[in-house]
Protein backbone atom coordinates (compact mmCIF):
# COMPACT_ATOMS: atom_id res chain seq x y z
CA UNK A 1 0.00 0.00 0.00
CA UNK A 2 2.64 2.05 -0.85
CA UNK A 3 1.89 5.93 -0.35
CA UNK A 4 -1.79 5.65 0.78
CA UNK A 5 -2.80 5.58 4.47
CA UNK A 6 -5.93 3.61 5.00
CA UNK A 7 -7.27 4.80 8.02
CA UNK A 8 -9.56 2.84 10.07
CA UNK A 9 -13.35 3.43 8.88
CA UNK A 10 -14.78 6.18 11.43
CA UNK A 11 -18.81 6.24 10.68
CA UNK A 12 -19.43 10.06 11.34
CA UNK A 13 -22.42 11.68 9.69
CA UNK A 14 -20.39 12.71 6.81
CA UNK A 15 -18.82 9.73 6.18
CA UNK A 16 -21.31 7.14 7.31
CA UNK A 17 -23.08 7.15 3.56
CA UNK A 18 -20.12 6.78 1.61
CA UNK A 19 -19.09 3.27 0.30
CA UNK A 20 -15.45 2.39 -0.02
CA UNK A 21 -14.79 0.19 -2.96
CA UNK A 22 -10.99 -1.31 -3.06
CA UNK A 23 -10.20 -2.14 -6.93
CA UNK A 24 -8.00 -5.20 -6.36
CA UNK A 25 -6.10 -7.42 -9.60
CA UNK A 26 -2.46 -8.20 -11.28
CA UNK A 27 -0.66 -5.23 -12.25
CA UNK A 28 -1.23 -4.00 -15.41
CA UNK A 29 -4.84 -5.17 -15.80
CA UNK A 30 -6.44 -2.39 -16.06
CA UNK A 31 -7.23 -1.39 -13.14
CA UNK A 32 -6.50 2.55 -12.94
CA UNK A 33 -7.88 2.73 -16.78
CA UNK A 34 -11.65 1.06 -15.37
CA UNK A 35 -11.78 3.21 -12.49
CA UNK A 36 -10.51 6.73 -14.68
CA UNK A 37 -13.07 5.49 -17.15
CA UNK A 38 -15.83 5.93 -14.46
CA UNK A 39 -14.65 8.50 -13.17
CA UNK A 40 -13.89 11.18 -15.61
CA UNK A 41 -15.57 8.84 -19.07
CA UNK A 42 -12.21 9.11 -20.08
CA UNK A 43 -9.39 6.27 -21.38
CA UNK A 44 -6.00 7.97 -20.96
CA UNK A 45 -3.57 4.76 -22.26
CA UNK A 46 -1.04 5.43 -20.11
CA UNK A 47 -1.37 5.25 -15.87
CA UNK A 48 1.18 5.56 -13.44
CA UNK A 49 1.39 1.53 -12.76
CA UNK A 50 2.93 2.27 -9.15
CA UNK A 51 0.25 4.99 -8.34
CA UNK A 52 -2.53 3.38 -5.10
CA UNK A 53 -5.09 6.60 -5.18
CA UNK A 54 -8.22 7.12 -3.84
CA UNK A 55 -10.91 8.73 -5.43
CA UNK A 56 -13.75 10.31 -3.95
CA UNK A 57 -16.76 9.85 -6.11
CA UNK A 58 -20.43 11.56 -5.48
CA UNK A 59 -23.46 11.89 -7.56
CA UNK A 60 -24.79 15.58 -8.32
CA UNK A 61 -27.82 14.80 -6.51
CA UNK A 62 -28.52 15.98 -2.95
CA UNK A 63 -31.33 13.73 -1.85
CA UNK A 64 -31.00 10.56 0.25
CA UNK A 65 -30.20 8.63 -2.93
CA UNK A 66 -26.62 9.99 -3.76
CA UNK A 67 -24.31 7.92 -5.03
CA UNK A 68 -21.15 8.29 -3.16
CA UNK A 69 -18.19 6.24 -2.74
CA UNK A 70 -14.51 6.03 -1.60
CA UNK A 71 -12.78 4.41 -4.57
CA UNK A 72 -9.07 2.84 -3.61
CA UNK A 73 -7.45 1.87 -6.64
CA UNK A 74 -4.67 -0.26 -5.50
CA UNK A 75 -0.72 -0.93 -6.80
CA UNK A 76 -0.10 -3.93 -6.04
CA UNK A 77 0.74 -5.54 -2.53
CA UNK A 78 -2.30 -6.91 -1.87
CA UNK A 79 -0.62 -10.34 -1.69
CA UNK A 80 0.13 -10.90 1.99
CA UNK A 81 -2.72 -11.71 4.29
CA UNK A 82 -0.89 -8.94 6.97
CA UNK A 83 -1.57 -6.30 4.38
CA UNK A 84 -5.67 -7.81 4.28
CA UNK A 85 -6.31 -7.93 7.52
CA UNK A 86 -4.62 -4.46 8.68
CA UNK A 87 -5.47 -2.49 5.29
CA UNK A 88 -8.02 -3.14 2.81
CA UNK A 89 -10.32 -5.47 4.20
CA UNK A 90 -10.77 -3.31 7.36
CA UNK A 91 -11.29 -0.31 5.03
CA UNK A 92 -13.54 -2.21 2.20
CA UNK A 93 -17.01 -2.41 2.26
CA UNK A 94 -16.60 -3.64 -1.69
CA UNK A 95 -14.27 -4.92 -3.67
CA UNK A 96 -14.14 -5.07 -7.82
CA UNK A 97 -11.51 -7.98 -8.28
CA UNK A 98 -10.26 -7.13 -11.92
CA UNK A 99 -7.88 -9.49 -14.28
CA UNK A 100 -7.20 -9.38 -18.04
CA UNK A 101 -9.06 -11.89 -20.47
CA UNK A 102 -5.25 -11.72 -22.06
CA UNK A 103 -3.53 -13.04 -19.09
CA UNK A 104 -4.11 -16.28 -17.28
CA UNK A 105 -1.88 -15.35 -14.05
CA UNK A 106 -3.83 -12.44 -14.09
CA UNK A 107 -7.28 -14.65 -13.54
CA UNK A 108 -4.84 -16.98 -10.94
CA UNK A 109 -3.66 -13.70 -9.06
CA UNK A 110 -7.91 -13.04 -8.46
CA UNK A 111 -8.62 -16.48 -7.35
CA UNK A 112 -5.47 -15.43 -4.65
CA UNK A 113 -6.99 -12.79 -3.81
CA UNK A 114 -10.20 -14.68 -3.42
CA UNK A 115 -9.11 -16.36 -0.95
CA UNK A 116 -7.53 -13.57 0.74
CA UNK A 117 -10.53 -11.35 0.71
CA UNK A 118 -12.40 -14.46 2.47
CA UNK A 119 -10.13 -15.27 5.05
CA UNK A 120 -9.47 -11.56 6.32
CA UNK A 121 -13.75 -11.07 5.93
CA UNK A 122 -14.45 -13.95 7.52
CA UNK A 123 -17.79 -13.10 9.21
CA UNK A 124 -18.06 -9.65 8.17
CA UNK A 125 -20.20 -8.39 5.21
CA UNK A 126 -18.89 -7.42 2.47
CA UNK A 127 -19.59 -7.43 -1.48
CA UNK A 128 -17.72 -8.23 -4.84
CA UNK A 129 -17.72 -8.54 -8.31
CA UNK A 130 -15.24 -10.06 -10.74
CA UNK A 131 -14.03 -8.16 -14.25
CA UNK A 132 -12.15 -9.78 -16.97
CA UNK A 133 -11.35 -6.70 -18.56
CA UNK A 134 -9.98 -6.04 -22.07
CA UNK A 135 -12.30 -8.22 -23.92
CA UNK A 136 -11.41 -5.71 -27.23
CA UNK A 137 -8.02 -7.57 -27.37
CA UNK A 138 -10.56 -11.12 -28.05
CA UNK A 139 -7.68 -12.39 -30.19
CA UNK A 140 -5.06 -12.31 -27.27
CA UNK A 141 -7.66 -14.17 -24.66
CA UNK A 142 -6.35 -16.56 -22.52
CA UNK A 143 -9.05 -16.92 -20.19
CA UNK A 144 -12.68 -17.62 -21.77
CA UNK A 145 -15.51 -16.10 -20.89
CA UNK A 146 -17.42 -19.23 -18.97
CA UNK A 147 -14.01 -19.85 -16.67
CA UNK A 148 -14.96 -16.46 -15.50
CA UNK A 149 -18.59 -16.93 -15.38
CA UNK A 150 -17.91 -20.03 -13.27
CA UNK A 151 -15.40 -18.48 -11.00
CA UNK A 152 -18.21 -15.55 -10.30
CA UNK A 153 -20.55 -18.74 -9.62
CA UNK A 154 -18.20 -20.06 -7.07
CA UNK A 155 -18.06 -17.03 -5.69
CA UNK A 156 -21.18 -15.81 -5.84
CA UNK A 157 -20.87 -12.44 -7.31
CA UNK A 158 -21.69 -10.57 -10.13
CA UNK A 159 -19.40 -10.69 -13.74
CA UNK A 160 -18.48 -8.28 -15.84
CA UNK A 161 -16.24 -8.80 -19.24
CA UNK A 162 -15.71 -5.51 -20.04
CA UNK A 163 -13.04 -3.30 -21.90
CA UNK A 164 -12.29 0.19 -20.44
CA UNK A 165 -10.61 1.34 -23.66
CA UNK A 166 -13.87 1.07 -25.87
CA UNK A 167 -15.96 4.28 -25.46
CA UNK A 168 -19.39 1.91 -26.42
CA UNK A 169 -18.75 -0.38 -23.60
CA UNK A 170 -18.35 2.72 -21.07
CA UNK A 171 -22.51 1.78 -19.38
CA UNK A 172 -20.74 -1.50 -18.74
CA UNK A 173 -18.30 0.13 -16.74
CA UNK A 174 -20.58 2.40 -14.80
CA UNK A 175 -22.74 -0.91 -14.25
CA UNK A 176 -19.97 -2.34 -12.34
CA UNK A 177 -19.65 0.57 -9.68
CA UNK A 178 -23.20 1.55 -9.72
CA UNK A 179 -24.68 -2.05 -9.39
CA UNK A 180 -22.56 -2.74 -6.34
CA UNK A 181 -23.11 0.34 -4.67
CA UNK A 182 -26.98 -0.87 -4.79
CA UNK A 183 -26.59 -3.80 -3.51
CA UNK A 184 -24.36 -2.36 -0.71
CA UNK A 185 -26.94 0.27 -0.21
CA UNK A 186 -29.73 -2.43 -0.07
CA UNK A 187 -28.18 -4.21 2.67
CA UNK A 188 -27.07 -1.39 4.91
CA UNK A 189 -30.89 0.29 4.56
CA UNK A 190 -32.00 -3.34 5.78
CA UNK A 191 -29.50 -3.84 8.61
CA UNK A 192 -30.42 -0.24 9.73
CA UNK A 193 -34.19 -0.73 9.86
CA UNK A 194 -34.41 2.04 7.41
CA UNK A 195 -37.23 1.20 4.52
CA UNK A 196 -35.94 0.77 1.10
CA UNK A 197 -36.03 3.86 -1.37
CA UNK A 198 -36.50 3.12 -4.94
CA UNK A 199 -32.48 3.57 -6.58
CA UNK A 200 -31.19 6.67 -8.21
CA UNK A 201 -29.27 3.77 -10.08
CA UNK A 202 -31.83 4.04 -13.30
CA UNK A 203 -31.86 7.76 -13.81
CA UNK A 204 -27.95 7.22 -13.30
CA UNK A 205 -27.82 4.79 -16.09
CA UNK A 206 -30.29 7.07 -18.38
CA UNK A 207 -28.05 10.20 -18.06
CA UNK A 208 -24.77 8.07 -18.99
CA UNK A 209 -26.57 6.53 -22.21
CA UNK A 210 -27.05 10.50 -23.28
CA UNK A 211 -24.02 11.22 -22.67
CA UNK A 212 -22.99 8.10 -25.15
CA UNK A 213 -25.46 9.09 -27.41
CA UNK A 214 -24.73 12.05 -27.88
CA UNK A 215 -27.40 14.33 -26.02
CA UNK A 216 -25.29 15.92 -23.11
CA UNK A 217 -23.90 19.20 -23.82
CA UNK A 218 -20.64 18.55 -21.16
CA UNK A 219 -18.94 15.57 -22.00
CA UNK A 220 -17.25 15.59 -25.66
CA UNK A 221 -18.26 12.64 -27.39
CA UNK A 222 -16.05 12.55 -30.57
CA UNK A 223 -13.63 10.36 -28.90
CA UNK A 224 -14.18 5.93 -30.10
CA UNK A 225 -11.03 5.72 -28.13
CA UNK A 226 -10.99 8.26 -25.47
N1 LIG B 1 -6.45 -3.01 -25.12
C1 LIG B 1 -6.75 -2.59 -23.88
N2 LIG B 1 -5.80 -2.06 -23.11
C2 LIG B 1 -6.14 -1.65 -21.87
C3 LIG B 1 -7.46 -1.76 -21.37
N3 LIG B 1 -7.47 -1.30 -20.10
C4 LIG B 1 -6.23 -0.88 -19.84
N4 LIG B 1 -5.42 -1.09 -20.89
C5 LIG B 1 -3.99 -0.81 -21.00
O1 LIG B 1 -3.31 -1.68 -20.09
C6 LIG B 1 -2.22 -1.00 -19.52
C7 LIG B 1 -2.31 -1.07 -18.00
O2 LIG B 1 -3.45 -0.35 -17.58
P1 LIG B 1 -3.55 0.20 -16.09
O3 LIG B 1 -4.90 0.79 -15.92
O4 LIG B 1 -2.37 1.07 -15.77
O5 LIG B 1 -3.43 -1.18 -15.26
P2 LIG B 1 -3.31 -1.39 -13.68
O6 LIG B 1 -1.87 -1.63 -13.38
O7 LIG B 1 -4.13 -2.60 -13.39
O8 LIG B 1 -3.85 -0.15 -13.02
C8 LIG B 1 -2.23 0.43 -20.06
O9 LIG B 1 -1.30 0.50 -21.13
C9 LIG B 1 -3.64 0.61 -20.56
O10 LIG B 1 -3.70 1.51 -21.65
C10 LIG B 1 -8.46 -2.35 -22.23
O11 LIG B 1 -9.62 -2.53 -21.87
N5 LIG B 1 -8.03 -2.75 -23.46
MG1 LIG C 1 -2.96 1.23 -11.73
Amino acid sequence: MNGTRLLKPQHTSETKDVCRVVVLGYQGVGKTALVVRFLTKRFLGEYCPTLESIYRYSSDKSDEDDVRMDILDTAGHADTQSCWNEGYALWGDCFVLVYSITEEISFKEVQNLRHLLEAAKRQNVYFCVLVGNKNDLVYDRQVTTSQGQELADDIGCKFYEVSACEWNQLPQVVDIFIDLHATWRRSKQARDGRPRKSSSSTKFRQAIQKVISGKSSNVKKNDSHQ
